[in-house]
């Protein structure tokens, strides 16, 4: 990676030595972090956290556990937003990365599918008890085989210090300068508390990262919490009291002694829950494999998948416009085509808050091959439906690419050199046909006809499966047939070129 360096760490060869306070000083690394840690090129000092953050001593407490119980080879690590989500960089082990709160929910369904992994949720408070208080309620109440490890530290640390669930009554933040007050933004939030009301965990425990007493007694806790999972004994959960110094604006040192002196007397250090619960089993529903449930494999079998030859490994497509425009459903129909004809797809959706009218964008991937990332930042075709996504997303456009671009000729000053640029009238075409929504199917049309990337029969039954209306059907029919017409009457003869004169 051009701009990135790395930082090598501590020889794990490196001896223990004797302490005077009567811990031994580890200056070792774990084997179960990675050798090499990537960072910029800037930053090549020093790990993602700030000096004194307790997201390191968790790192390290989880990492030795997991050494001595021999379960590296076994975990996968999720996590979320936060600063826990530097995680991946460290744990080597399985890491996935989700979205803000959702880890319980993603460990749920990694658990389940490999229940003899180690899967561990790893998250702050704001993750876990205000974006995420719905996953981690349930995944305890269903009483998940997983383990999950929770850093309070009182505060949104990564994003610059705005108030937790578990920020403390009159502790200041940069959204309760004031200090927080019961009155008006409630009390903090006892998560294993909580959690402890239910019947299905197995294991909760609060620990704190306040001086070595209780960091040993953390690094029971953990150790423990993942046993329970090892044994396959039911949902853990351990929050670890956290300094976070930066956000705080105390230096290390004086950040621990608080998380002892304010912290704990607000979440009291104890084992809430420490039992085998009794789940009854019930009967298992029979399991059917997806494609039979959603009754897709024999339509995709009979009708579509011979349709077409496929002369690509892979084509990466982005389409872009306002909302309204059917940018997103386009990217829908072609994945669900390509899906028929056997190829492995990918739909990735980005808009702003506003969908109707504000800028819209979707990546698609059709490939042979099963496909590493839904993301395209090089299209090989950009299908712009306005102007600002022509000038905005063409720079993007690999060599040799196409774009094509939804407007009766390309803006005087647009140069796009070593690709292929199509303007077509779309908007027009689907007026004269009765719909100006149909614009999209246009664009559709145009794009199979050029790339030939799926076959149009396959287009029409999707289109035919997805338009309940018969009149809108027909307009679609026509769109798509209208699309591949105005590629093979007159953009092959010229009529559409950039001033470059490349045609
Ligand atoms: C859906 C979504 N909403 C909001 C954000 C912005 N965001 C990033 S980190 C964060 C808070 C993280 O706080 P916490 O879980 O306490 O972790 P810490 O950084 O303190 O370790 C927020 C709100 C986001 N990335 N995604
Ligand atoms: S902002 Fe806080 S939680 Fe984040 S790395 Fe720094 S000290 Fe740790």
């Amino acid at each position: 990676m051009a701009n990135e360096s790395v930082i090598s760490v501590l020889d794990p060869e490196i001896k223990p030595e004797p302490n005077n306070d009567g811990y031994e000083s580890v200056h070792s690394r774990s084997p179960l972090f990675y050798d090499l840690y990537e960072r910029k090129s800037e930053l090549k000092h020093q790990t993602h956290y700030c000096p004194g953050c307790g997201h390191g001593v968790a790192h390290k407490l989880i990492a030795e556990a997991l050494q001595e119980l021999g379960l590296q080879d076994k975990t996968i690590f999720v996590s979320p937003v936060g600063c826990s989500v530097f995680a991946y960089y460290y744990f080597d082990v399985g890491n996935v990365q989700v979205a803000h709160g959702r880890a319980p929910a993603s460990a749920t369904g990694i658990k389940r599918s490999c229940p003899d992994k180690i899967v561990i949720s790893y998250q702050g408070d704001g993750d876990l008890a205000a974006i995420g208080t719905a996953e981690i309620v349930h995944a305890a109440n269903r009483g998940e085989k997983i383990t999950v490890f929770f850093v309070n530290n009182g505060i949104y640390g990564m994003t610059g210090g705005q108030m937790a669930p578990t920020t403390l009554v009159g502790q200041k933040s940069t959204t309760s300068p004031w200090g927080r007050r019961p009155s008006n933004e409630g009390f903090p939030l006892h998560m294993p508390e909580l959690i402890a009301t239910l019947e299905a965990p197995a294991y909760i425990e609060r620990v704190a990262l306040s001086d070595n007493k209780n960091i040993m007694k953390a690094r029971r806790a953990i150790r423990k919490a993942l046993e329970i999972q090892r044994d396959g004994a039911g949902f853990s959960f351990v929050e670890i009291l956290s300094p976070c110094p930066t956000i705080w604006g105390k230096d290390p040192v004086e950040a621990r002694r608080w998380v002892l002196e304010k912290m704990t007397p607000t979440f009291p250090l104890n084992v809430f829950r420490d039992r085998r619960p009794e789940i009854p089993i019930g009967n298992e529903p029979p399991q059917r494999p997806v494609a039979d449930v959603l009754e897709i494999t024999p339509k995709a079998e009979a009708n579509d998948k011979p349709q077409n030859a496929h002369h690509f490994k892979d084509v990466k497509i982005k389409i872009a416009g306002f909302g309204g425009q059917g940018v997103l459903l386009l990217g829908q129909l072609l994945i669900e085509m390509g899906m028929r004809e056997g190829l492995e797809v990918s739909w990735l959706p980005s808009y702003g808050p506003e969908m109707r009218s504000g800028s819209a964008h979707c990546h698609v991937c059709l490939s042979k091959e099963r496909i590493g990332s839904p993301l395209v930042s090089r299209p090989d075709v950009l299908v712009a439906m306005n102007e600002f996504s022509l000038r905005k997303f063409a720079p993007e456009v690999a060599s040799g690419g196409i774009i094509l671009y939804s407007g009766a000729s390309l803006p005087a000053d647009f140069v796009a050199p070593g690709v292929q640029v199509f303007a077509i009238p779309a908007a027009e075409i689907a007026d004269r046909l009765g719909s100006t929504k149909a614009a999209n199917i246009v664009m559709m049309g145009a794009l199979l006809e050029e790339t030939e990337c799926l076959a149009p029969g396959t287009a029409f039954r999707v289109l035919q499966d997805k338009v309940k209306k018969l009149d809108l059907l027909e307009i679609d029919r026509q769109a798509l047939s209208a699309g591949r017409l105005f590629i093979d009457d007159q953009a092959h003869v010229g009529a559409v070129s950039q001033p470059d004169g490349f045609a």
